[in-house]
C-alpha cells in the first residue's frame, strides 16, 4: 500500500483509524501511521485497545501486550474528529460518525442522517458546519 501511494505520488495521507486491532504486528502499525500519516483519528479499535477496561476476550488481552506504553499513549490521545481545511473547503475527517467511533453510516443513509454528518456535535466539539465529510467503517463497501 506505501508502494501505491508512493507510485501515486500522494503526499498527504490521513488514517481514519483502526490502525490497531483484529490482527497482530499493532506496534509496527502504528509506527508506520506515525510515520506516513499526517494525521489519523481514533477508531473503535483504538478505542477497545487504549481504553481501561478489562480486555475483551484472549485475542484484545495479546493485542494490547504487544503495544509499548508510548503507543497506548499515542492510541489513547488520537483525535476522535478533525476538521482540515482544503481548498478552502472544510474538510472533516471521522472514523464512523459524528457521534462517536461506534456510530455506523452505512451507504444509502436517510437523509436526516446524512445531514447530521455535516453539523457539530458533542462528539467534533464546537465546530463550523463541515463542507465535506470523510469517513470509513461503512462495512458495505
Ligand atoms: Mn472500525
Amino acid at each position: 500500500m506505501l508502494a501505491d501511494i508512493a507510485a501515486r505520488g500522494i503526499t498527504r495521507v490521513i488514517n481514519l483509524g483502526d490502525v490497531v486491532g483484529k490482527g497482530p504486528r499493532g506496534a509496527a502499525c502504528i509506527a508506520l501511521t506515525r510515520v506516513h500519516c499526517e494525521a489519523t483519528v481514533r477508531g473503535n479499535w483504538e478505542v477497545f485497545l487504549a481504553g481501561g477496561g478489562e480486555p475483551v476476550g484472549d485475542a484484545q488481552a495479546w493485542w494490547r501486550c504487544e503495544l509499548s506504553p508510548d503507543d497506548h499513549g499515542w492510541l489513547f490521545a488520537l483525535p476522535g474528529s478533525l476538521d482540515l481545511v482544503l481548498s478552502g473547503r472544510r474538510v472533516r475527517v471521522l472514523h464512523a460518525s459524528p457521534i462517536d467511533e461506534f456510530t455506523r453510516v452505512h451507504r444509502e443513509p436517510s437523509a436526516d442522517v446524512f445531514a447530521m454528518m455535516f453539523e457539530p456535535t458533542p462528539f467534533t466539539g464546537v465546530v463550523p458546519r463541515a463542507d465535506v465529510v470523510v469517513y470509513g467503517d461503512i462495512h458495505d463497501a
